[in-house]
């Protein structure tokens, strides 16, 4: 199964990510993720046997019992990539410590239990659109928001389909 690892995202959150990226239909061409996938990547697994997600579930688990859940604040637009086919994502203007512990303590657990993980330096971000062409036009202001991560999300992908599904395998509280 391709695993990841994400942080669940308060409502105040998710509405005001939904709201920029309303503004970006009118500005921006290319695939727009659905607001009801919004997610921040912690880890990404990729493969996993099936036989070993009970163990993920359990390293992740353990990392999450020492982390609190945090306040964070939406902040400007980035992207990876070529800028005529971009990733264009939102980030956090504030909270950065917080997430560099999540991430860390997720990351640091599923390397102890000996499962690989991409290690491209994490950058606390929610994916808006793929293959979105900022060649032309003018960004809108993105809309900020303050909320919570209260939450750690164990997805499985099937990117099968026309678009991806995420399955939430198991949901840890942070408390
Ligand atoms: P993203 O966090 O930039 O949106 C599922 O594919 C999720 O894992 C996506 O949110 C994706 O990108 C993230 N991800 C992180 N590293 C990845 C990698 N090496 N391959 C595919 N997806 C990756």
């Amino acid at each position: 199964m391709r695993l990841f690892v994400a942080a669940e995202l308060s409502d105040e959150l998710i509405d005001a990510l939904a709201d920029t990226s309303a503004l970006l239909r009118d500005a921006v061409r290319g695939r727009f993720v659905a607001p009801d996938l919004f997610h921040v990547t912690l880890a990404f697994l990729g493969e996993v046997p099936a036989a070993q997600v009970d163990e993920v579930g359990m390293y992740v688990r353990a990392a999450c019992e020492e982390v609190e859940p945090f306040a964070t604040s939406l902040g400007p637009f980035g992207s990876f990539g070529r800028v005529s086919s971009a990733i264009l994502w939102q980030g956090f203007s504030s909270g950065r410590d917080h997430w560099d512990f999540l991430a860390e303590r997720v990351r640091a657990a599923l390397r102890d239990g000996g499962f690989s993980i991409d290690e491209k330096g994490f950058l606390p971000h929610v994916t808006l659109m793929r293959r979105a062409d900022l060649t032309h036009g003018t960004l809108p202001m993105p809309c900020v928001a303050r909320g919570s991560v209260d939450a750690v999300i164990l997805f499985a992908s099937d990117l099968s389909g026309e678009r991806p599904r995420y399955e939430a395998l198991e949901r840890i509280d942070l408390l």
